[in-house]
């Protein structure tokens, strides 16, 4: 059954974060964050919801590691809400909050699962908001200093640290498009806090390092949308090499070269605070890349994006295309030279899932994570240092702006009782991380 083995000690995991799953958001002192602010502004979420409650796994942590040693998890990556350490982002230390945090990574390390600690994912203190948020350089510092009380609380037994998730998201969707928090539309304001996002990145690293041992590994996750040519002409194949990549070259690029591209200069020319060292600062060695792909855009010379043949597309409108998962695989592999371990922290898909009979057939689901699979085995064949794979999301949650109208889980939750049903990816998953193997879906759940 299983033709396609991966390296022995690959490390299958799930992901999450905090404001999609946790709920309790005021409980044990935390503090409010800019998604609780955003939840509130008219129609900025499209069913009204916000992560008060989500899947309440603040209380329900210890089941939900439970069903990830029933999958036979080998990693979880989720992410601590900044307001439940420092309710004010920065001063007096919540020893509720950090003692949740304990908590989970005990029960993680009991089951025998590696955690991956995300220390940005979204949830910015309300009140560093008030001071200007991530469009004052200051928040780099705030970052760092959050960053080293995590880390010496829980450095003991976390070793694999994520300091930002999507930094694109945070600042484009945040600031410039109004689509997530903080819900502002200024492309000036935008550009500053993208490279205050960076320099946090940067900061972070050092404070992590800092308070972290000699075993401390970290790095970024970063999304990529991999441009693709729309035919193998020469002139499609240009054209996708030459198109804009603004997730690339606003963010890999400049950790990965210490140099934006001059385009990128354009975009956030007299806006940026970007001063003498930030960029050699910016471009410290990671210790891995972590890679959130999802979709890819295909280029084509005359027509520029085209989707008209793409075959399937998720729920969320996004194009199925395995082959771009592996052309990121391959180009960050290209540009590290190989030296820099590559994680995939998120992939997955968004679908209409049914419970029919107590169980979910999402069999689409299963095809796309095999689809992904096989491309990520690919590009291993094909030299990529690839160590891990995350699939997003380990159970159904609060999809920002979606609300609860996105389905990304290989569990399901059914928010009225906050019951777990495993679906047929989740038991497929099982099964890929039992053979370390991609293998033919069974579609048989035991
Ligand atoms: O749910 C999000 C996650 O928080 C960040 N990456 C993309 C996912 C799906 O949209």
């Amino acid at each position: 059954m299983s033709t396609h083995p991966f390296p022995p000690g690959f490390l299958w995991g799930t992901a999450t974060s905090s404001y999609q799953i946790e709920g309790a958001a005021n409980e044990d002192n935390r503090g409010r964050s800019i998604w609780d602010d955003f939840c509130r502004y008219k129609d900025a979420i499209t069913d009204g919801s916000d992560g008060s409650v989500a899947c309440d796994h603040y209380h329900r942590y210890r089941d939900d590691v439970a069903l990830m040693k029933q999958l036979g998890l080998k990693a979880y990556r989720f992410s601590i809400a900044w307001p439940r350490i420092l309710p004010e982002g920065r001063g007096a230390v919540n020893p509720k909050g950090v003692a949740f945090y304990d908590r989970l990574v005990d029960a993680l390390l009991t089951a025998g699962i590696r955690p991956f600690v995300t220390l940005y994912h979204w949830d910015l203190p309300s009140a560093l908001n008030a001071q200007g948020g991530w469009t004052t350089r200051d928040s780099a510092g705030w970052f760092a200093d959050y960053a080293s009380v995590v880390v010496r609380a829980l450095g003991d037994r976390v070793k694999d640290w994520i300091t930002l998730n999507e930094p694109w998201c945070s600042a484009y969707l945040g600031y410039e498009f109004g689509m997530h928090a903080p819900g502002y539309q200024d492309k000036a304001l935008a550009a500053r806090a993208a490279h205050n996002l960076l320099l946090a990145h940067a900061l972070g690293l050092q404070a992590i390092r800092a308070a972290g041992d000699a075993e401390t590994r970290v790095g970024i996750t970063l999304n990529f949308e991999p441009r693709l040519p729309a035919t193998d002409s020469d002139e499609d194949r240009q054209a996708a090499e030459q198109d804009f990549d603004w997730q690339y070259e606003g963010f890999a690029e400049p950790i990965l070269t210490g140099a934006y591209s001059q385009r990128m200069l354009d975009r956030m020319a007299g806006a940026a605070d970007i001063r003498a060292g930030d960029l050699a600062m910016i471009a410290a060695r990671n210790d891995f890349i972590g890679i959130n792909c999802y979709t890819a855009t295909r280029i084509s010379a005359k027509r520029g994006v085209v989707y008209d043949d793409d075959p399937e597309f998720t729920r969320m409108g996004w194009a199925v295309r395995p082959e771009g998962l592996y052309a990121i695989l391959m180009k960050l592999h290209r540009a590290t030279r190989g030296r820099t371990p590559l994680y995939i922290t998120e992939n997955g898909a968004s679908f209409d899932d049914q419970i029919t009979d107590g169980r979910v057939h999402d069999e689409r689901r299963v095809a796309y994570l095999r689809a992904h699979f096989a491309a990520a085995h690919r590009a291993i064949q094909d030299g990529a240092d690839l160590r891990g794979f995350f699939v997003w999301s380990l159970m159904d949650n609060f999809e920002w702006s979606f609300g609860y109208q996105q389905f990304f889980g290989i569990v399901h939750v059914d928010y009225a009782t906050q019951k777990r049903t495993i679906k047929d990816s989740g038991y497929y998953l099982r099964d890929v991380i039992a053979a370390n193997a991609v293998i033919e879906p069974s579609g048989s759940a035991m």
